[in-house]
């Protein structure tokens, strides 16, 4: 019951109610995987076929996808509390410069979480001088890359590059993703990996680094 009414407040961008909602099913002990893989996934699917097919636009879009930050929010902070008392692998996750998207990103972030990691979630449009940043603070195992932009994805390759530059990729595991991306561009940009959703991401980080 609270899985479909979850999903009715993030179709109708109700944060507030996602929020309240999300919380009061963890309190009912609602695994947090399956509030993400029954709640709040095809919620979101339903709204990017919806755009799709110009029943509903931007606006509706980005009040859907505020509405899920807020529920993520919480949802995260369950999987943190998780695996507070473990060594976990360390992932740096981010959208390559020039590219605002953020949704998928923040699921990839989610679900990697989900597999006891400590994720690092640089954001939104990080250049790649950010990244070498980032690598060389954090000595993360892996660095998890997304572009939904045709436009941004050079930013991938470039970020390598400068990683190699830095003498930083050799112990570090690169994974991309994102709508354009492919994994034929993967294996050209010189990743180690690819993965085609969220799930597929989380699962290529726990084959690299069971534990
Ligand atoms: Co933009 N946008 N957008 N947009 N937007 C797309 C991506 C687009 C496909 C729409 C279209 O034309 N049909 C198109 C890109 C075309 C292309 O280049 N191939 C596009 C465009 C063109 C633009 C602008 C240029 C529009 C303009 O201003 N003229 C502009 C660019 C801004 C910028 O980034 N510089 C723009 C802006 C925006 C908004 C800001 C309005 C908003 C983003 C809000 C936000 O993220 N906070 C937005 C949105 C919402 C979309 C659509 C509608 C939905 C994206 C989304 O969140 N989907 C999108 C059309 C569509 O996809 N239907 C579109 C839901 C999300 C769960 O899926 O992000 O694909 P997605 O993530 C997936 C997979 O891709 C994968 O896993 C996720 C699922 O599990 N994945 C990874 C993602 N990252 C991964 C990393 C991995 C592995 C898997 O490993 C590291």
């Amino acid at each position: 019951m609270y899985l479909s009414r979850i999903a009715a407040s993030l179709r109708e961008g109700d944060t507030g109610e996602v929020r309240r909602l999300t919380a009061e099913a963890l309190e009912r002990r609602y695994p947090p995987e399956r509030i993400l893989n029954q709640a709040f996934i095809p919620a979101m699917e339903d709204i990017g076929k919806k755009f799709r097919g110009s029943e509903i636009f931007i606006p509706e879009v980005l009040r859907a996808s505020r509405a899920m930050h807020g529920g993520i929010r919480i949802l995260q902070d369950k999987f943190l509390r998780q695996v507070r008392d473990k060594k976990p692998v360390r992932v740096l996750v981010g959208t390559v410069a020039g590219d605002l998207h953020d949704i998928g990103k923040n699921l990839v972030s989610i679900f990697i979480t989900t597999k006891g990691c400590e994720v690092i979630n640089l954001g939104i449009d990080v250049p790649t001088e950010e990244f070498v940043w980032a690598v060389r603070k954090h000595k993360p195992q892996a660095l998890a890359m997304s572009a939904l932009l045709t436009t941004t994805m050079p930013a991938m390759p470039e970020t390598i590059l400068a990683l190699q530059k830095a003498g930083l990729r050799d112990n570090l595991k690169i994974l991309v993703g994102g709508g354009p991306v492919t994994k034929q561009f993967a294996e050209e940009i010189g990743a180690d990996g690819y993965a085609y959703d969220a799930k597929l991401a989380a699962d290529w980080i726990a084959d690299m680094f069971p534990f």
